[in-house]
């Protein structure tokens, strides 16, 4: 007789926990990391080397269309109550200072940072986890009141680099170290080094960091000269007539834009607000590959939806022409008409976008 073992493989174990993820089966994804603790797994470990790069994936798989945005919402659900399964298994009595960790006003991408609060509490530092979209005079009051060692603030979109900076900047006036962390900051925290704040990677670096007094109260300066052209401060202020103007010359392009339903409308108009909002970050921090990885990316999201690229162009080249008296925004401008791919330059009608 044979008895079936269980295959404890690392790559089975993320497979039935993605799965998990899929059939919206929470039993079954806490299951999957309870197994690992009882195993002798470290719970870091369970949430950095499971539900981390689970969560990735989930963000590729909505990102090619592959999964709605209500299966996006179910897995990030039952992702928080996996990574309340892990804490509760891992009670750790803090020993440390206190750490708040709040994700940046606007921000709604709590689960990242939670990651790291759940980490830093695991090492033995007494974490308040403040959650998503903070208003940056909370936060303040709030550090005020508790004494924090130090704040660690989490931002996922680099469109808020700009707003991110001005809450940092808030923080040190209340005299309180900062660090940040997240993938708006870019992959390897190119532009958390512009806004001359101490990033770390990932939460294990964030931990170290905290253990480095002297790096977390000496940051490099800022570098951010740039910002003496007033050409991000001159585009937030024509925001809205940009998108307006843009959206009136995209409809007399391809008419088929005039029958779009108000929920596509509002798709097109959020596009359009996008583009704006990453090419004023990229003029922020002076960093044209800002720009140009988000059109790539919106290329890519628009074309797993159904709707052409032209639209992109078209509406890349109109603020070029809008903005002519702005030599940086028409230069992150024309790199970003260079990195799309060549059919999605040209007049093609603009299939109905899918919502
Ligand atoms: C879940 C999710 C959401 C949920 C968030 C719910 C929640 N409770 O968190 C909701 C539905 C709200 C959401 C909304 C949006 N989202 Co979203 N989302 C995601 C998704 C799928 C997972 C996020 C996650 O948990 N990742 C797992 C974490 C662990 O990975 P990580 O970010 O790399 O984190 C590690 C490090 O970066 C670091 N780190 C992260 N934070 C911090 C903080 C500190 C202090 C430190 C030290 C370190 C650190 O440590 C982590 C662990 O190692 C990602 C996909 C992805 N690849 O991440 C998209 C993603 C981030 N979202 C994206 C987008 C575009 C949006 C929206 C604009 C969509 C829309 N059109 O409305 C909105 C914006 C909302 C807003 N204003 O914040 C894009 C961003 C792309 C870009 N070019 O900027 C992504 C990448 C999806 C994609 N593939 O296109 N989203």
């Amino acid at each position: 007789m044979t008895t079936a073992t269980r295959d404890t493989s690392p790559e089975t174990v993320y497979q039935d926990y993605l799965r998990s993820l899929a059939e919206a089966d929470e039993h079954a994804a806490v299951e999957v990391a309870r197994g690992l603790l009882d195993a002798g797994v470290a719970a870091d470990r369970v949430l950095l080397e499971l539900v981390a790069p689970a969560q990735a994936e989930v963000g590729e798989l909505w990102a090619r269309n592959e999964w709605s945005v209500a299966q996006e919402h179910a897995a990030t659900h039952i992702s928080d109550r996996v990574v309340a399964a892990v804490a509760a298994y891992a009670e750790v009595r803090p020993n440390r200072a206190r750490i708040v960790v709040a994700c940046m006003d606007g921000e709604w991408h709590a689960l990242p940072a939670r990651l790291v609060a759940e980490v830093l509490r695991l090492r033995g530092w007494q974490v308040t986890f403040l959650g998503a979209s903070v208003p940056a005079a909370h936060l303040m009051s709030y550090l005020h009141r508790y004494d924090a060692y130090a704040v660690a603030l989490a931002s996922a979109l680099p469109m808020r680099l700009p707003h991110a900076h001005r809450m940092i900047e808030a923080c040190r006036r209340s005299d309180v170290p900062v660090l940040v962390g997240g993938r708006g900051f870019g992959m390897d925290g190119r532009w958390a080094r512009r806004l001359g704040v101490p990033w770390a990677a990932n939460a294990v670096a964030a931990a170290d960091l905290l253990s480095d007094e002297r790096a977390l109260r000496a940051p490099a300066p800022a570098e951010l000269t740039h910002l003496a052209d007033d050409e991000y401060a001159g585009l937030v202020n024509r925001r809205g007539e940009l998108i307006e103007s843009a959206l009136a010359e995209l409809t007399q392009r391809y008419p088929a834009i005039g029958d779009y339903t108000p929920a596509q409308l509002d798709s097109t108009i959020s596009d359009l607000g996008h583009i704006l909002d990453f090419l004023a970050a990229a003029l922020y921090v002076d960093d044209g590959s800002l720009f140009t990885e988000f059109i790539e990316w919106l290329v890519t999201i628009l074309d797993s939806r159904g709707v052409p690229g032209a639209t992109v162009e078209a509406s890349l080249e109109h603020y070029s022409r809008l903005l002519h008296d702005f030599p940086r925004a028409v230069d992150h401008l024309q790199r970003g008409r260079a990195v799309l791919p060549a059919r999605a330059v040209g007049s093609g009608r603009p299939a109905p976008r899918a919502g």
